[in-house]
């Protein structure tokens, strides 16, 4: 089954900026769904937690070269 986690990105200027943290996220094993909103600083990803869990998405926002924070 699946979970659902949001983050806090911060750095994102623009819809580029939006599309590499989509990707990065997608580009992760056991991604469902990420969509990233660049307006209100957030992105939420759906994912199974057998393959890989909250820091692991945050660290690849970190990695994409912007500030994640985990929300809920
Ligand atoms: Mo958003 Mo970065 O332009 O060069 S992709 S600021």
């Amino acid at each position: 089954s699946y979970t659902t986690a949001v983050f806090s990105v911060v750095g994102m200027s623009c819809a580029a900026c939006a599309g590499s943290v989509e990707k990065s996220i997608k580009r992760l094993p056991g991604i469902r769904e990420a969509a990233v909103d660049l307006i209100n600083n957030r992105s939420l990803v759906i994912f199974s937690p057998s393959f890989l869990n909250e820091e692991t998405i945050r660290e690849a926002i970190e990695d994409a070269g912007f500030e994640a924070t985990l929300l809920t």
